[in-house]
């Protein structure tokens, strides 16, 4: 796009003659000696498309002089990039495509001229974005079936060197265990504090990560032995956790995904997932497989398949008739517990109180006629 031209040499110059010329700290802007007042702004901005907007579209808006005639643009910055000598009444695009799904505000800061004087105004664009398509549907296939504890309330599945480790709620019944799942034999297990509820699990760089769903504390483990390394902190309950590109990913029981940097925990950004209709919230257990995020929705049988660079839900897999055909437990609850097996290219998944783990394999649309043997 034109102004990405520019951005790599404007922003730079910009910079210096910000700080050293023109007030820049927001709001309408002009010399000290002038009052600061919305009554002196001397441009507007009007929405010519439509505020809800797929990826597809792009966000159309107008800029105008409310009047002077010596007035001159020189440029105007949209978040970080730059265009530069438009004329007034300038209608501007931006393509939706490359921008996060969900809730989204513009910064728009236009630089002015008029006679010797330098002028930023700021203006903010609301918009809601979502996807342009409807997410894939997918079908699953059952490999094979284990036991699983029907006391375990699973909150959180994966597995490591052909080990399920699951992570278990329940206030007095909240565990982390390492379990043997031809067997459902439990190899290792460490026990939470009664005063914990336990959730999600995840492990990254030799340790695991365990949440608490409102404790907003988490414990840290020794993959390999399960000893407790610490705890860490985070702002939100905690749902599910999982791990991409070196960020562990908080899940919280709304349709928000947070990325924190696990040396510190400081959250450096965070998604909305969105279908081409609306949020898919309640979003739970977690697994990162093939840089897509997968995700239980609490209180439905379905895993969502999930963009995690602009929270698009680009599939999903309808998981009903496993808990209508294959648990019939009357205790057993909603679906939780997605662990993938890379070496087999299959799904171990599970539920609260199911007294099963099955192991499935997913495909794009309609199911193959015959199972590829492992
Ligand atoms: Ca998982």
């Amino acid at each position: 796009m034109m102004w990405k031209i520019w951005n790599s040499f404007l922003i730079p110059a910009l910079g210096l003659i910000c700080g050293a010329v023109w007030a820049c700290t927001g709001g309408v802007k002009e010399k000290a000696a002038l009052p600061r007042s919305k009554a002196l702004a001397r441009t507007s901005l009007s929405v010519l498309s439509s505020r809800e907007l797929s990826t597809e579209d792009s966000l159309v808006f107008l800029f105008k002089s409310k009047g002077s005639s010596s007035l001159r643009i020189d440029s105007i910055r949209v978040d970080s990039d730059l265009l530069d000598g438009l004329p007034w009444e300038q209608q501007i695009a931006i393509p939706m495509d490359s921008f996060p799904l969900g809730s989204r505000q513009l910064g728009i800061r236009i630089f002015l001229s008029e006679d010797s004087l330098q002028i930023v105004e700021n203006h903010s664009l609301s918009f809601h974005l979502r996807a342009a398509h409807p997410p894939l549907s997918y079908e699953y296939e059952i490999v094979d079936v284990y036991l699983h504890d029907p006391e375990a309330y699973t909150q959180g599945l994966f597995l490591y060197q052909g080990f399920i480790y699951e992570g278990t709620g329940q206030k007095g019944h909240s565990r982390l265990r390492k379990i043997n799942y031809h067997t459902g034999d439990i190899s290792m297990e460490t026990a939470l504090d009664d005063a914990y509820f336990g959730e999600g699990i995840t492990y990254l760089d030799d340790k695991i990560y365990q949440l608490t769903w409102k404790s907003q504390k988490g414990f840290i483990y020794d993959l390999h032995n399960l000893d407790s390394l610490g705890i860490f902190e985070y702002e939100t309950e905690g749902w599910g956790i999982t791990h991409y590109q070196g960020y562990l990913v908080l899940s919280n029981g709304t349709e928000y995904l947070s990325f924190y940097r696990p040396e510190d925990f400081v959250k450096v950004k965070e998604i909305q997932v969105y279908t081409h209709e609306d949020k898919v919230d309640q979003l739970n257990e977690l697994e990162t497989v093939g840089g897509l995020i997968f995700a239980n929705q609490y209180q439905t049988s379905l895993i969502w398949i999930i963009n995690p660079e602009n929270g698009e839900a680009i599939g999903k897999v309808d998981c009903s008739s496993l808990l209508q055909k294959h648990i019939h437990a009357q205790k057993s609850e909603v679906m939780n517990g997605i662990a993938y097996d890379e070496t087999r290219n299959t799904f171990f998944v599970t539920g609260k109180w199911w007294p099963k783990l099955f192991e499935i394999k997913i495909y794009p649309g309609k199911k193959p006629r015959k199972l590829v043997p492992n």
